[in-house]
C-alpha cells in the first residue's frame, strides 16, 4: 500500500467559509478547497447505473435514510451516473461508486471529493463507502445528527480526502455480564462506535455475576444465570433472536461482532445454573459458596475476581463447552470466538494449557479463529490466533511477557493496555464520582490518546499488532447513560488511534478537533465528561 504524507489536520489549508474540517479520525490526507456544497431538497444519493453498483446500494440506502431524518427532505436513492451531475444548477447529488483503487485504498479506504455541484465518494468495497459516509456525516453541520427535522442550510466545505486505516482491528468491548444492557442500549452503543469508524464489537457475554445468552441445550444458563447481576439487580439475557438482531445491526454498519464466553475462570453464573458443572467441588457447590461470607448466597453479586473455575478434568465440562461454542458459532457470521482465559487463578498452569488446547480445537471445529485475553498465549495457541494484551506494562516490563509469548507463537496481538484504553477507569481521582474503577490508575483524555500501539511493548510491533480495542467493564455501570459518561470523550480517540497513521496524530491538534465534537454530542444527547484538558466548543 502506498503511503501518503500524513499531516495533522489543523496544519492543512483551510476553506475560507469553514476553516479546516474537524474530523475524527483524522484522514490520511486532506486538502480543503474553496468550494461549498449545499445538500438541498432535491439532492439524491446516487449509485452508478447498472448491476455493477449493487454493492453500493445498501450503503446508499443507509446514508439516504440517515440524511432524511434531520433534513426532512425526501432524499431518494437512484441509479444515475456521476457524469450527469453537471455543474451550476445541477442536481447536487451525493454519488457513491465502487470504483476506488483497491491497491491504494484497501478494503476500508475511500476517496471523497466535495465539489460545489456534488459529492463523489469512491471506494473499492461497500465497506469503504460506509467508512467514507461517516466522514461525510462529520462534514455536515452537527444538527444532521438530530432525530427531528432541522432548518439547515446543509452546507459542506469543499475537500479532497484520500483515507484508509492503519489497523484492521479497531474495537470496542462491552461487558454485559456485570450489568445487563438491553438490546436497545446495545444498539445505541453500536451507533456511537459507527461514527468513529470502529469496526469490531466484542461482547463479554458471561462472567461470575451473569450469563447473558440463551443456549438451547443448557436453558438454566439464561433462566438462572441470567437472573442476577452486580449488586443483586434483576439482570437479564438475550434470546437467540435478540442476539441475531444485534449481530445484524452491527453487520449493517460493517462492524464484526465477537462473542466472548469467559473460561475456565469467571464462570460462577454457569456454576449456579447447572449443578453438574460443580462435579469437582465438595458438596457440588458453585465456587462463590466457598468464599467467606457467601456460603449461603444463591448468587455471586460482588466484584472480586479469580475465585471460580470450571472442572477441567470432567467430561461434562467439555460437553457443556462444545454445546455453547457450537450454538453461538452458528449464530455468529464473524470469524472469531473469544474464549476469555483471564484470571484463571484456581486452575494450575498445566491444567490451563490442557483446557485451552481442547477448547481451541472446538473453536476450530466450528470454523472460528480463537481469540482470548493474553493469558491464552500460555497454551499451544495456533499461529494467527489472537491475544488481547490488557497489561499495564510498557517497554520491556514483565507484564508484557504474555504478549511477547504470543508474538513468539506467531499469534496476532490486539492492544488493550488497561492504563491507557480501559474505558472503565476513572478520568481522575473521584471523577466521575460514582462511576469507574482505578486499579490501573486514572486515565484522562490526553493519556488515553497519546500512545502508540505498535511501540508500546518491546518486541510487540506492527508486524503482529493488528489493532486496538477499548474494553468497557460494567461493575459500576448500570445503563447506557453511565456507559456514555465513561466512553466519551475517550472512545473517539480509540477510533483515531486505530485508524490514523501515528505521524498524523498530534494531541494539540486532536484536542481541538475533539472540542468541536461537543455540539454534535449535544444534538445526539450523549452524556460525556467535560474534561478540563479540552476547550469545549459549544
Ligand atoms: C480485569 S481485563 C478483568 C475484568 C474486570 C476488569 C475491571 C480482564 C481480562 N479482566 O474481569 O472487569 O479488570 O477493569
Amino acid at each position: 500500500m502506498m503511503t501518503l504524507a500524513a499531516m495533522p489536520v489543523g496544519a492543512q489549508e483551510e476553506n475560507a467559509n469553514f476553516g479546516a474540517p474537524q474530523l475524527i479520525p483524522a484522514p490520511v490526507s486532506m486538502e480543503s478547497t474553496d468550494e461549498v456544497y449545499t445538500f438541498g431538497t432535491k439532492s439524491k444519493v446516487t449509485v452508478d447505473p447498472g448491476r455493477s453498483s449493487n454493492r453500493a446500494l445498501p450503503v446508499a440506502r443507509w446514508l439516504a435514510s440517515f440524511l432524511r431524518t434531520a433534513t426532512g427532505y425526501p432524499v431518494r436513492v437512484a441509479r444515475q451516473g456521476w457524469g450527469n451531475q453537471g455543474s451550476g444548477d445541477g442536481p447536487r447529488n451525493v454519488h457513491l461508486s465502487v470504483s476506488g483503487d483497491e491497491d491504494l485504498l484497501g478494503t476500508e479506504g475511500y476517496n471523497l471529493r466535495v465539489f460545489d455541484h456534488g459529492v463523489l465518494l469512491r471506494a473499492a468495497t461497500a465497506e469503504g463507502l460506509f467508512r467514507g459516509s461517516q466522514t461525510l456525516r462529520q462534514l455536515f453541520p452537527p444538527e444532521i445528527e438530530s432525530d427531528s427535522v432541522q432548518p439547515g442550510p446543509w452546507n459542506l466545505p469543499g475537500v479532497k480526502i484520500i483515507d484508509y486505516p492503519r489497523y484492521e482491528w479497531r474495537g470496542a468491548h462491552l461487558d454485559v455480564a456485570r450489568h445487563f444492557l438491553t438490546v436497545d442500549e446495545v444498539k445505541r452503543y453500536i451507533d456511537l462506535l459507527t461514527l468513529y469508524k470502529i469496526n469490531r464489537f466484542h461482547m463479554h457475554l458471561s462472567d461470575d455475576q451473569g450469563w447473558r445468552l440463551w443456549i438451547d441445550d443448557w436453558p438454566n444458563l439464561a433462566l438462572i444465570g441470567g437472573s442476577t447481576e452486580v449488586g443483586g439487580g434483576p439482570g437479564g439475557y438475550y434470546t437467540k433472536d435478540d442476539y441475531r438482531e444485534i449481530v445484524q445491526y452491527a453487520a449493517d454498519r460493517f462492524i464484526t461482532l465477537i462473542p466472548e464466553i469467559d473460561m475456565p475462570g469467571h464462570t460462577d453464573a454457569a456454576e449456579v445454573s447447572h449443578s453438574e458443572l460443580n462435579s469437582c467441588r465438595p458438596n457440588r457447590v458453585p465456587s462463590h459458596r466457598l468464599l467467606p461470607g457467601w456460603e449461603d448466597e444463591p448468587f455471586y453479586t460482588g466484584t472480586g475476581v479469580g475465585f471460580s473455575a470450571l472442572c477441567v478434568h470432567d467430561d461434562i465440562t467439555y460437553e457443556f463447552m462444545e454445546d455453547v461454542i457450537r450454538e453461538i458459532s452458528e449464530m455468529t457470521p464473524g470469524p472469531y470466538f473469544h474464549v476469555g482465559g483471564d484470571e484463571a487463578h484456581q486452575t494450575s498452569l498445566q491444567d490451563y494449557v490442557m483446557f485451552v488446547d481442547r477448547i481451541q480445537e472446538m473453536v476450530h471445529d466450528n470454523g472460528k479463529t480463537m481469540m482470548g485475553w493474553a493469558e491464552i498465549a500460555r497454551a499451544n495457541a495456533a499461529p494467527g490466533s489472537i491475544a488481547q494484551n490488557w497489561s499495564t506494562a510498557t517497554g520491556g516490563g514483565s507484564g508484557g511477557d504474555l504478549a511477547r509469548m504470543a508474538v513468539a507463537k506467531d499469534m496476532k496481538v490486539v492492544m488493550s493496555p488497561a492504563n491507557r484504553i480501559y474505558l472503565d477507569m476513572k478520568y481522575a481521582p473521584g471523577v466521575p464520582p460514582d462511576l469507574g474503577l482505578t486499579w490501573a490508575g486514572t486515565v484522562e483524555v490526553m493519556r488515553s490518546y497519546d500512545w502508540d500501539p505498535g511501540a508500546h511493548l518491546t518486541g510487540v510491533t506492527d508486524e503482529h499488532v493488528i489493532g486496538v480495542e477499548a474494553p468497557l467493564w460494567t461493575e459500576t455501570i448500570e445503563d447506557i447513560k453511565d456507559a456514555e459518561m465513561l466512553s466519551f470523550p475517550r472512545l473517539p480517540g480509540v477510533g483515531e488511534i486505530g485508524w490514523t497513521p501515528q505521524e498524523g496524530r498530534v494531541w494539540t491538534d486532536y484536542r481541538q478537533r475533539l472540542a468541536n465534537q461537543a455540539r454534535r454530542w449535544a444534538v445526539m444527547d450523549i452524556n460525556y465528561y467535560r474534561s478540563p484538558q479540552v476547550d469545549w466548543v459549544d
